[in-house]
C-alpha cells in the first residue's frame, strides 16, 4: 500500500534511543533521484554551511540541522549550521539549548572562497536573509513561493507544504540514515510550531511527517521547549502590547515601538489574532533601525504574503504565506516622528486594503466597555 507507515514493536523507545522505522513508501525512487542530484550539486564542495533565515524559527532551525546531518553522513562533507540575526523567542532558544543543537551566528568571514552554501526555509535576496546578493547557494530547500531570482544547483521548493521541516523529514526518512531522537524532537516541534499544531496551512504531508516523528521524539524535552521559562522582557512586552492594541471591527493593530528582539513581533501578532473579533492582525515593532511587521489572518486564502508585500511596497521587503507574513522597512535615516508617521500610514493603509474607510476610528483593546459605532 503506498505511503503506509509501520512501526516495529520496539520503536517507542522511552529512553530516547534511536530506533528504526520501517517506512514503506512509494517515493523511494523519487528520493534516490533527489539524492543523486544533490550529490551532483555538491561534487566539488569541501565545506558546506547550511544557512537559515534571519532570526530563525523552529522550522528553519530543525530543517537546517537535519540537512546538515544528511549531507555530513550521506556525502561525508563537513557541514555546519549558521543563522543571521538573533534567536529571540524563548521557545526557540530553549529548543537549541535542550536539544543541544549545533548552530552558530553567521559572520562575514564565513563567505570566503572554498565554502559553499545551502539555504533552508528561505530564498536568497529576501528581506529576512543575510545571504549576500552576489553569491549563489548550491542548494535551496524551502516552502515559500519560488522567486524568479532564485538560482541554485539544486532547488526543492514546495509551496504546498506547511513546513520546510516536513520536506526535511521526508529526506531524512528516505535517506536510510538513523532518525535520532534529537532530530525527531526538533523536526516535530518545527512542524507543530510552524503550523500551529497542524491546524494552520498544514496538509497531508505535514501530518504524515509529524506522525512518523512523534514516536521518536523525546516528550520531556519537547515539554521543556513548548513551555520554557520566560524572561522579564516577555512580560514587559506583553504589557505594552496589551496597552497599544487597537481594534476596528475585524482588525486588531498593535504597535510595540522598540523591541529587545524582533521575534516579539510575530509572537504578538499570533496572540492578538486570537481575540474573538479579529480575523486580521497586524503588529509593528522597531528593531535595529528597521520597522518589523507581521500580519496574520484566520482566512485560509488570505494571501497574507502578497498583501503585506503590497502594503510595504518599495519601502522595504516582505514575504509569507496565505495566513502569515512578515516584513521589514529600513528607517536608518529617519527621524523618530517620521517613523511614527510611517507606522500610522501603514496601519491606515492596512485598514483601507481590508475595505474599511480611511481614518477609521480604532478602539483600544483594553477599553472596559468597547464603544461600538
Ligand atoms: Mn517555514
Amino acid at each position: 500500500m503506498p505511503g503506509l507507515l509501520t512501526l516495529t514493536p520496539h520503536a517507542h523507545g522511552i529512553d530516547g534511543c534511536a530506533t528504526r522505522l520501517d517506512f514503506m513508501t512509494d517515493r523511494f525512487e523519487e528520493y534516490q533521484e533527489r539524492f543523486q542530484k544533490m550529490e551532483e550539486a555538491l561534487k566539488n564542495t569541501k565545506r558546506l554551511i547550511v544557512l537559515t533565515h534571519d532570526n530563525p524559527d523552529p522550522d528553519s532551525v530543525s530543517s537546517a540541522v537535519t540537512l546538515a546531518y544528511i549531507i555530513k553522513n550521506k556525502f561525508k562533507i563537513p557541514t555546519t549550521v549558521k543563522y543571521g540575526g538573533i534567536v529571540g523567542r524563548a521557545e526557540n532558544r530553549a529548543m537549541i539549548r535542550v536539544l543541544n543543537l549545533r548552530v552558530s551566528l553567521l559572520s562575514d568571514t564565513d563567505f570566503k572562497p572554498g565554502v559553499d552554501f545551502a539555504v533552508v526555509d528561505m530564498q536568497p535576496n529576501t528581506g529576512n536573509s543575510s545571504f549576500p546578493k552576489n553569491r549563489k547557494p548550491l542548494i535551496v530547500i524551502d516552502h515559500h513561493a519560488l522567486r524568479k531570482t532564485t538560482r541554485a544547483e539544486y532547488i526543492d521548493v514546495r509551496t504546498n507544504y506547511g513546513a520546510t521541516a516536513t520536506v526535511l523529514t521526508e529526506y531524512l526518512v528516505e535517506s536510510g540514515l538513523e532518525m535520532t531522537s534529537q532530530l525527531a524532537t526538533a523536526l516535530s516541534y518545527g512542524i507543530s510550531s510552524e503550523t500551529q499544531d497542524l491546524g494552520r496551512e498544514a496538509g497531508e504531508a505535514d501530518i504524515k511527517a509529524y506522525l512518523s516523528l512523534f514516536p521518536k521524539s523525546n516528550k520531556k524535552l519537547l515539554a521543556n521547549i513548548v513551555h520554557p521559562r520566560l524572561p522579564r522582557d516577555y512580560y514587559i512586552t506583553l504589557n505594552r502590547a496589551l496597552h497599544h492594541s487597537l481594534l476596528y471591527r475585524n482588525v486588531i493593530a498593535t504597535r510595540l515601538d522598540e523591541v529587545k528582539n524582533p521575534d516579539f513581533v510575530p509572537f504578538i501578532a499570533d496572540f492578538m489574532l486570537r481575540c474573538e473579533r479579529a480575523s486580521w492582525a497586524i503588529c509593528l515593532g522597531r528593531y535595529k533601525e528597521k520597522i518589523v511587521l507581521s500580519i496574520r489572518t484566520t482566512n485560509t486564502k488570505g494571501e497574507a504574503g502578497r498583501f503585506l508585500r503590497r502594503l510595504v511596497g518599495k519601502r522595504g521587503t516582505a514575504g509569507g504565506h496565505e495566513m502569515i507574513a512578515g516584513g521589514q522597512i529600513p528607517t536608518a535615516k529617519m527621524e523618530h516622528e517620521e517613523i511614527t508617521k510611517l507606522e500610522d500610514e501603514i496601519v491606515q493603509a492596512f485598514l483601507k486594503k481590508l475595505g474599511h474607510s480611511e481614518a477609521a476610528d480604532m478602539t483600544p483593546l483594553l477599553t472596559p466597555e468597547p464603544i461600538t459605532a
